[in-house]
């Protein structure tokens, strides 16, 4: 007999039956990708298209929450919606036979389109969600028929000669199948994703790869280095230096067969290996990098010593034309940056092709084997990384990632100074308080920063000795503490003699404002 009871039973089932279907789609899905297209992960893929498609609060709404870890939060998200969609697919196929079927060949199309529209794809990536959708659909229907075997059998009255046996048959062929199929797929589903990414060949390469020493070197100055704890320190370390971009997996790219297009409104369009660059003579420069996305008083801003040639160096190559204003960079992933030719081609910025960052090839994750670095910019505008391409173009023909997406077409950084110690939330003891932090103003410098307790009068603080113009400086006050709770407020007048804007303004469109003001308490 079906009681209600035993029917709700069999439709649990079947939502485990389309769970397992799902998760058969994505693990056939990977061992495909592994062996035919390394980028071509049905459910990478799709986050990498939710990142591009999602709107700006809410992808703000994400760095803001989940800060460094936004990826991970996206990737958890997503497989909670697989796993819902999974078992709506498995309760459809148990309801009308081949509706889930369909529901699956629907989610590979899907995710075959977000595969094969991204930048690195090839033909071979087709395969990957085909094999996927094979895979889930031959599952979901023998289940599918096995669940309602099961409860025909239950349901029929008992044949005389075989009272028990075919229920019980039923029953166990499900479940057999059910857990085999459930648990190897984990199993592959798993083992697939990690040996992409222990045997992903880039760190290797990367670790292979020996650069020439660089023809000039970076003198740090004396007293450019505040010994104060709490501190930024002068040059950020690789490990330390955040992390901005749209890249859901790092792209892995090879240096050996990497090359950079120079073409567009150029005179002659040029192709350069990893090798040419380094044969032009690599130099080091320092620069600070700085998010548009940094709030006031943030951490997406890190300064290092970069080496690599001069970009208008790579450009005069090719020959711009007169009437090209943009240079649109673009990345193996098909990130695109929008920077002005100017910004590139003066004589007076360092704006750089980097292969090395602190003294070794570029980590991954900032843009190895070739990134851009335009000291004055805000990176979305001008830092691209994993760079493949440089357009000469116009602002008024192309435009980059970021530009239909709410951010404006050029950014110049809002120069700025931060607080780095004594900080909210953490009291510190009366008495003699170091106050400090960095400030940054890049190609012009930073003139004074300057420090106001309580909202009393602005005091000049303490300046390290400056690297370069393109770097952010150290400052550090004295402060004699008192107990209770205070505000500690920060501003800095850069080398032109203008003041940091006080006006707050959001990061959209082109970078937030105002200055910090910090409420510190003091025991
Ligand atoms: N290919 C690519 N390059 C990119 C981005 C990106 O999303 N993709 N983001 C840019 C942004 S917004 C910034 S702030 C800098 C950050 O560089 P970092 O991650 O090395 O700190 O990289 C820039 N280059
Ligand atoms: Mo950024």
């Amino acid at each position: 007999m079906t009681t209600p009871r035993s029917g709700k039973r069999f439709i649990a089932w079947a939502a485990v039956a389309g769970v397992v279907a799902g998760a058969v789609f994505l693990a056939v899905a990977e061992l495909a990708a592994l062996v035919f297209a390394r980028t071509a992960s049905p459910i990478l893929a799709v986050g990498a298209f939710v990142i591009d498609i999602v709107p700006r609060p809410l992808k703000e709404f994400a760095i803001t929450t989940f800060g460094e870890y936004d990826k991970i939060a996206l990737l958890v998200g997503l497989g909670l919606a697989v796993l819902i969609a999974s078992a709506i697919a498995g309760i459809l196929q148990y309801v009308r036979p081949h509706l889930g079927a369909i529901a699956i060949g629907l989610a590979g199309v899907l995710s075959g389109a977000a595969i094969v529209t991204r930048a690195e794809a090839t033909v071979l990536a087709y395969l990957p969600p085909i094999l996927g959708t094979i895979g889930g659909v031959v599952i979901l229907v023998i289940l599918g028929r096995r669940l309602r075997a099961w409860r025909e059998a239950s349901t029929a009255a008992p044949v005389p000669e075989n009272p028990a046996h075919s229920r019980h048959l039923d029953r166990r062929r499900f479940l057999m199948l059910t857990t085999i199929a459930g648990a190897s797929a984990i199993v592959v589903g798993i083992a697939g994703r990690t040996v992409s990414a222990v045997t992903s060949s880039a760190e290797a390469i990367r670790k292979a790869i020996k650069l020439p020493a660089p023809r000039s070197t970076v003198s740090i100055p004396s007293g450019a280095e505040l010994d104060v704890k709490g501190l930024s320190p002068l040059i950020t370390p690789n490990a330390d230096f955040y992390r901005v971009d749209t890249a859901l997996t790092v792209p892995t790219v090879d240096p050996e067969t990497w090359t950079l297009v120079i073409d567009g409104m150029v005179d002659q369009r040029i192709e350069l290996t990893f090798q040419d660059l380094l044969d032009m003579g690599l130099d080091e420069y320092a620069i600070t990098l700085t998010c548009v996305s940094n709030e006031v008083g943030g951490g997406l801003v890190g300064n290092a010593v970069w080496q690599g040639v001069p970009l208008r160096d790579v450009l005069a190559m090719a020959g711009p034309q007169s009437g090209a204003d943009m240079v649109l960079s673009r990345s193996v992933d098909g990130y695109t940056a929008s920077t002005p030719l100017s910004a590139v081609t003066d004589d007076g910025i360092d704006a750089i092709l980097a292969v090395a960052m602190n003294g070794e090839p570029l980590p991954p994750e900032h843009g190895f084997p070739v990134r851009m670095v335009v000291p004055g910019l805000y990176g979305y505008v001008s830092a691209t990384k994993w760079v493949t391409e440089l357009k000469v173009t116009t602002f008024a023909e192309d435009e980059a990632y970021w530009t239909p997406r709410g951010y404006s077409a050029e950014a110049p950084i809002k120069f700025a100074s931060r607080l780095d110690t004594p900080k909210s939330g953490t009291p510190v003891k009366a008495g003699k308080v170091p106050v400090a932090g960095v400030a940054w103003a890049q190609t012009v410098g930073i003139e004074r920063v300057e420090v106001s307790i309580d909202d009393g009068e602005w005091k000049p603080a303490k300046l390290s000795k400056p690297i370069n113009e393109d770097t952010w400086v150290q400052w550090v006050m004295e402060w004699d503490a008192t107990p209770g709770t205070h505000y500690v407020a920060v501003r800095a007048v850069n080398k032109n003699g203008d003041l940091q804007i006080e006006e707050r303004a959001p990061i959209a469109p082109d970078g937030s404002s105002g200055w910090q003001r910090s409420l510190i308490t003091v025991s």
